[in-house]
């Protein structure tokens, strides 16, 4: 927690009424202040939740943001999704009125330590396994964040001994001013969102702003193998690194097949590689960051080793979604960028037919040829950005143009062979066919186990008649 505010008496504009505008104006009105929130969306298409706000004394200004709403504010919050120079914004700042992310109030009233962990991929694994290693070492912690749960939302639930792991982006991270980590977490950095960003520099200047309130007594930790978060590291908290390639200095590093974990004092074994439940060697660095953190918050030994052990991952991340036929489908609709997708097809050792596409972050989807020379046997390309991924990889694989996700899966398990792993790692954004990746990731799930029901069905009814009965009667 840092300087704390004080909200009553403030009138607080909130753009935009998601999950975070949603949480923040309720948070907002329930401590006092005056809260006006505006949305471009028209009241018909507002869900139920963010036009119930009324009743909480919230007024709203929906389908357009008026510039007659800034004049008596003291303080702005957009949505994450709200570019940082937007019309309004940029009025606001003319004005002089303060414009912060919605994890800078958050901070400023959340009690007990906090752990930040952000990165253009790996951040809700991350987030995940740290929150789940204190928790087997019966720590109090909550996760929040960009994970999905606003943080601003789960601030009445924390107390002087929580631990708070907070998933972070670059859109929340941009907007601070106080907002302090205990433990910094920065797992890599490569290109995302370069279509609101602009610049890898912005983008980059963006997640820095994470170690940028941090002190001494803090940690920043940081990958090791990854030169452009390196290049991140600040100078005042104690560094921290982890890596799979090398020793280092300070921090978590694989020896051999062991994971240690080297202070000043001393080198610790904490697990064997062969315990890591999750696949790629992208995983491992996700592990090896978590494990530097939980250590950092003196979470016993054997405890880090139980908790990856058991950790079960998490849904749309390389989650596995069901063998028909001797093909493994997989559901990676969390890689939203060319390196996540990247990451995710080098996860597999074998054949992958992979299903592309969505809407375009103004990404270059050459980088995945070499992956696709190797591994893949046939893209499926769907959504806005077929056609210039279609352009930009032709050559490496073998092409199809599905157009929607329901006919890529029913190409991909057509020509999919014994062995195979079908894979959804689209490295786009979802929103030109879906709410949202989770919606993407859901769909996909659901074509699967229609497939997966259909083909049990089939295999049912071809047995001999007796043997059929018999497991439908011992079900
Ligand atoms: N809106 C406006 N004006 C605008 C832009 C948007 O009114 O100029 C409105 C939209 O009409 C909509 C609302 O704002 O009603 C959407 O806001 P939002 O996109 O910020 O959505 P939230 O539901 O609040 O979700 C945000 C994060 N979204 C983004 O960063 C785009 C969620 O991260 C996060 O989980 C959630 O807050 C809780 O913290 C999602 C994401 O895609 C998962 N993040 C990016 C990523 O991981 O790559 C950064």
């Amino acid at each position: 927690m840092t300087g704390g505010f004080e909200l009553r008496g403030k009138h607080v504009l909130v753009i935009g009424l998601a999950r975070t505008g949603i949480a923040t104006a309720r948070f907002c009105a329930e401590h006092g202040a005056t809260v006006t929130a505006t949305d471009t969306h028209s009241e018909s298409e507002l869900g139920a939740e963010a036009l119930s706000l009324r009743e909480e004394g919230v007024t709203l200004q929906l389908g357009a943001h008026p510039e007659t709403a800034l004049p008596h504010q003291d303080l702005v919050i957009p949505s994450p999704g709200v570019p940082a120079d937007a019309p309004l914004l940029r009025s606001a700042r003319q004005k002089n009125i303060t414009v912060w992310s919605e994890i800078e109030l958050a901070d400023r009233f959340l009690d007990g330590r906090l752990i930040g962990i952000t990165g253009s991929n790996g951040k809700t694994t991350t987030t995940s396994l740290v929150h789940h290693i204190l928790r087997v070492a019966g720590f109090s912690t909550m996760v929040a964040g960009n994970i999905g749960t606003p943080l601003i939302s789960r601030v009445a639930l924390s107390s002087a001994d929580t631990i708070t792991v907070a998933e972070l982006s670059s859109f929340q991270l941009e907007l601070i001013e106080t907002f302090h980590a205990d433990i910094a977490v920065l797992l890599n950095l490569t290109p995302d969102h370069l279509d609101r960003h602009k610049t890898m520099e912005a983008y980059a200047t963006a997640k820095a702003r994470l170690f940028e309130n941090q002190t001494k007594s803090d940690f920043a930790v940081l990958n090791a193998d990854d030169p452009a978060a390196m290049r991140l590291a600040p100078k005042r908290p104690q560094l921290y690194w982890f890596s799979r390639k090398r020793e280092v200095l300070q921090g978590a590093y694989l020896r051999g097949e062991e994971i240690v974990f080297r202070t000043s004092k001393q080198v610790e074994v904490l697990l064997n590689r062969e315990q890591i439940s999750l696949p790629g060697a992208h995983n491992l660095e996700n592990v090896l960051a978590a494990v530097t953190a939980a250590r950092l918050e003196r979470v016993p030994v054997s405890a880090i080793a139980e908790a990856v052990r058991t950790f079960p991952g998490v849904e749309h991340r390389l989650e596995f979604v069901a063998e028909i036929g001797g093909v493994r489908y997989y559901n990676d609709s969390k890689a939203t960028n060319v390196d996540a997708a990247l990451k995710a097809l080098e996860s597999f050792p074998g054949r992958v037919l992979i299903i592309l596409g969505g809407k375009d972050k103004d990404s270059d989807y050459a980088a995945l040829q070499p992956a696709l020379r190797e591994r893949g046997v046939l893209a499926l390309l769907i959504g806005a950005a077929a056609e210039k991924i279609e352009q930009q990889i032709a050559g490496s694989v073998a092409l199809e143009r599905a157009g929607t996700l329901e006919r890529a899966v029913e190409i991909a398990a057509q020509a999919a062979r014994r062995g195979d792993v079908v894979l959804l790692a689209p490295a786009c954004a979802s929103f030109d066919q879906f709410e949202n990746y989770e919606h993407r990731g859901r769909a996909f799930k659901e074509l699967i186990k229609q497939r997966e029901q259909n083909s049990a069905s089939v295999s049912d009814a071809a047995k001999p008649e007796g043997k059929a009965n018999k497991s439908a009667e011992t079900a």
